[in-house]
């Protein structure tokens, strides 16, 4: 595989270890799910430390989460083949623009290969931003993109910069129809987003729609799935407060873990995932508390029929 030169091995990365550890490695053309790291936090505005994700992902899927889930009655390695790709290596610049016309330049030729090797890309980030490249990629596929997040992330510009972590789905609407786009458990965004996402066409279910009448949310997701590709791209601050301790811009009034799950699982088994990113995990003071509610979030996503199409 001529893309595998632009990781380091996840053995190799901080981490130590690679995603769901198993003593059996299975090979690159064995799997149908591979993930990569991208440990990117350049753009971030607020609070830092988004380049260790994939790390906090990796440690404890590998040291702290059984791989057996007990509500599933299975094992995540018996649905899916998963291979980990590493973290792809970053140029050593500080230059924002450099280093996004680096990405700009590889994150769609990774996610071409995969594809075209029928592998499900599932990214652990690393900032936002990297959402923006991996989607751009798969948007001739025609997902229904399903983006949990606590912000819209829908802004054109932010302090001078055109991509940066809070403008992915504005620049995302060139390639995604609007129609295409659902955004889960909302609760941060300025006038000029709200008017973006409403005059384009895009589907909101703020967070307080999601408390107050979680059923309604679920069918609509369940009836906008079936038989579609879609791509989940998750933010893990669309989690309360609480529950994500290390991510840079946590907010109140989000999301609890059985409210998410019961969403990933309202997904129609029909759909067929083509694609997902797991992005903002942040690891701060030895706190894995995010790492492990990532972790937990995608083998729920990855067990379900539609990682399996
Ligand atoms: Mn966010």
């Amino acid at each position: 595989m001529d893309i595998l030169s632009l990781f380091m091995v996840p053995e190799g990365t901080k981490a130590g270890y690679s995603f769901a550890d198993i003593p059996i490695r299975i090979s690159f053309m064995e799997s149908n799910v591979a993930v990569y790291g991208v440990p990117l936090d350049i753009t971030t505005s607020f609070g830092k430390g988004t380049s260790r994700g994939p790390e906090a992902i990796r440690r404890t899927s590998a040291l702290q989460s059984e791989t057996f889930m007990l509500d599933e009655k299975t094992n995540i390695h018996d649905l899916v083949d998963i291979f980990d790709l590493g973290d792809l290596k970053l140029p050593k610049t500080k230059s924002i623009v450099k280093m996004l016309d680096y990405l700009d330049s590889t994150i769609p030729r990774v996610v071409a290969s995969l594809r075209n090797n029928s592998k499900i890309p599932v990214m652990l980030g690393g900032e936002h931003t990297l959402s923006y490249y991996q989607l751009k990629a798969l948007a001739e596929e025609e997902p229904i993109v399903i983006h949990f997040d606590a912000h819209r992330d829908m802004k054109p510009n932010y302090e001078s910069l055109k991509i940066c972590h809070t403008t992915p789905f504005y620049h995302l609407l060139k390639y995604i129809p609007g129609e295409n786009l659902i955004q889960i458990g909302i609760r941060q965004t300025d006038k000029e987003e709200n008017e973006t996402a409403s005059k384009n066409g895009v589907t909101t279910f703020d967070a307080w729609k999601v408390h107050n009448d979680i059923d309604s949310v679920a069918r609509y997701l369940q009836k906008a799935t079936a038989g579609k590709k879609i791509y989940i791209s998750f933010d893990i601050d669309v989690y309360d407060l609480p529950y994500v301790p290390c991510t840079g811009t946590p907010e109140p009034f989000g999301l609890d873990p059985f409210q998410v799950l019961k969403l990933i699982k309202a997904i129609d088994l029909s759909a067929c995932l083509i694609g997902m990113d797991m992005v903002e995990v942040a690891l701060k003071n030895d706190d894995y508390r995010e790492g492990t509610l990532a972790t937990q979030t995608l083998y729920r996503i990855l067990s379900r029929k539609y990682a399996r199409q």
